[in-house]
């Protein structure tokens, strides 16, 4: 074996020893992907009640379907995808910057962040604390849910800091250096993530705890909610702004070609900085309370980040079509075939970007006022998320786990077979169960509803068999495609055998179009010609100033109005 490493180290320590900074994403990676098993695992039940089907009678440990609904929604939405992005969002800007990270303040996110799972565990198992993931009050759980909320957000600003400040300090030691894409992206996506956790840090600190705690008498809901929707929005591109790295920067060399722009990529990402934010109150349009001057403003800015999103759409179907025609592709689509089918951190990634494609639609019809009020609160609804969070986001990052488990651990992925089964799985399961939910929407099916016990429907359970019956056998099709993907995962970390350093699995940065020019040119990479906006894209902190300018103006004038004019409840347990 041929190792640069003391061999007076541990096997295991000795794959930590020149990069120490993998154990801890690994922890952060792994913990995420435990936490998810759990939740997905109550997800088919959902889909079988959303068949007329109840099996939540036989479960002694469930208390009832909303239990049962808030551990789901926060464990898939909220707790793995905070865990994996810190873990993936640390260790791929260190490394592109080749920076080490403070490990002990990075293992401090970590407990941290950890500690308030656990809090958040113990609520929502004793069934203290079915809130549902979105918890809002006059409903009133346990404090420990909200202090544990409070932990995990806190632990992944943590992270966030830290990578700004490594970046920081690598400007300062690069003048006049462009900033790796890979890093530059992420660095974007914590500055995002710091103005718009804020939202949500403000409702749970000010507002939920201290009357959780029994401090203040009440909390208003309007204002509460407007807090959480603030943050709620642009949570989905601290989803998804992770897997679009991965689309530009990794697949592209992932599928033996280039990427098309990387000043279209850049863009993209500052464009993302600046218009995820002002737009959370596309979520509360059946809100009353707030003035719609303020509803149709944020509607309009909504729609500005369909751009970011066509953009990244083109660049990324342009790098794909590179890749194929390299690898000896041709015709109009069909170039498809020569793509590699057969891997799955591909494969895995091309479907979560076909799915996405529905999912941006549907996502139009949401943020329109007027096509809204037809779909609110309706199982549409969750059929849209599923398609975005739960497979554009989740299933690249399962395409991520299955190069990046062995690249930290050196153990090789326990069977391709299984991925490209577990990948193809999820997407036709998520595919079929969103068309029957969104279908179930239209009928009028409402969202969050114990159905196989519902009364009151009148004629719609009769009208919706079709789509009611399209959701359970898709809740069947996941349940066997998370069995594929989770024995996968923990085949390969229960695995003995690693391979040598020298045959670690590379992380998968692909060259750009631009970089590939400068090369044949014989210029190396500080000499290549960059082009304007590229430079100006770099002063990111401009970017960051400009979003909070933006933010401030579309939410200080409403919430200062909410504030001065609040309407005081007491807590409610209704379950
Ligand atoms: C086996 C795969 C899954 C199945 C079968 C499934 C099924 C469902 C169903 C039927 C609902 C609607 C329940 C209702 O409105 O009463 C739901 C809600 C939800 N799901 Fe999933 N899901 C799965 C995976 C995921 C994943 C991977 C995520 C996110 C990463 C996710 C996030 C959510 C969220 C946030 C809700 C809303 C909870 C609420 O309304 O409070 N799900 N799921
Ligand atoms: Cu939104």
């Amino acid at each position: 074996m041929t190792t640069t490493v003391s061999p007076a180290l541990r096997p295991t320590e000795q794959v930590y020893a020149g990069h120490p900074e993998k154990k801890v994403t690994l922890y952060f990676l792994v913990t995420g992907l435990v936490l998810l098993l759990i939740g997905v695992a109550i997800g088919p039940l959902q889909a079988l009640n959303y068949a007329g089907i109840d099996v939540y009678r036989y479960l002694p440990f469930l208390k009832s379907y909303y239990q049962g609904l808030s551990l789901h929604g926060v464990l898939n939405a909220l707790v793995f995808t905070t865990y994996f992005i810190s873990g993936l969002l640390l260790y791929l800007p260190c490394r592109a910057l080749k920076v080490r990270p403070n490990l002990l303040v990075a293992w401090g996110a970590y407990w941290t962040m950890t500690a308030g799972v656990l809090m958040a565990a113990a609520a929502l198992l004793t069934n203290n604390a079915t809130l549902l993931y979105t918890f809002y009050p006059p409903l009133q759980g346990s404090p420990l849910f909200y202090i544990g909320a409070a932990l995990l957000v806190v632990g992944s600003l943590i992270i966030g800091v830290q990578v700004i400040v490594i970046w920081t300090q690598w400007k300062r030691q690069h003048p006049g250096e462009i900033t790796p894409l890979v890093a530059f992206m992420s660095v974007a996506t914590w500055m995002m993530w710091l103005i718009a956790s804020l939202g949500l840090v403000v409702e749970v600190v000010f507002l939920l705890i201290p009357w959780s705690l029994g401090w203040v008498k009440g909390v208003d809901p309007l204002l509460a909610r407007t807090l959480f929707w603030y943050t709620g929005h642009p949570i989905v591109y601290f989803w998804v702004m992770p897997a679009y790295i991965s689309w530009y920067a990794l697949l592209p060399g992932q599928a033996g070609g280039k990427i098309a722009s990387e000043t279209m990529a850049r863009l993209s990402f500052v464009l993302f900085l600046l218009l995820s934010t002002p737009v959370g109150l596309h979520h509360q349009f059946a809100d009353t309370g707030i003035s719609m001057s303020w509803k149709v403003i944020q509607m309009l800015l909504t729609f500005l980040v369909v751009i970011p999103s066509l953009l990244t759409a083109f660049s990324v179907g342009a790098s794909l079509e590179i890749a194929a025609r390299l690898r000896g592709g041709g015709g109009w689509v069909g170039w498809i075939r020569h793509l590699p089918w057969k891997d799955p951190v591909f494969t895995a990634q091309v479907l979560a970007m076909v799915s996405f494609i529905p999912g941006g639609a549907g996502g139009i019809v949401n943020a329109s006022i007027a096509l809204d009020s037809e779909v609110h609160n309706t199982a549409w609804i969750p059929g849209h998320f599923h398609i975005t969070v739960g497979t554009a986001t989740t299933l690249t990052f399962f395409a991520v786990s299955f190069w990046l488990l062995p690249h930290l651990t050196r153990k090789p992925l326990a069977s391709v077979k299984g991925a490209l089964w577990a990948s193809w799985l999820w997407f036709w399961g998520m595919i079929i169960f969103a068309i029957g939910m969104h279908w179930e929407g239209l009928i009028g099916i409402p969202r969050r509803t114990y159905l196989a016990t519902a009364t009151g429907l009148g004629d719609m359970l009769a009208r919706a068999q079709i789509p009611m019956a399209l959701t359970g056998i898709s809740g069947m099709v996941l349940m066997v495609a998370s069995i594929f993907y989770f024995s996968v995962i923990f085949r390969t970390l229960l695995g003995r055998q690693r391979v040598a350093e020298s045959a670690e699995v590379p992380i998968p940065v692909s060259e750009s179009l631009e970089q590939f020019e400068a090369r044949e040119a014989g210029l190396s990479a500080a000499g290549m010609k960059v082009a304007g906006a590229v430079r100006l894209m770099e002063r990111l902190w401009i970017f960051f100033a400009l979003a909070l300018a933006l933010v401030v103006l579309m939410y200080l004038p409403m919430l200062i109005g909410m504030v001065l004019n609040t309407h005081l409840l007491p807590g409610q347990r209704l379950w």
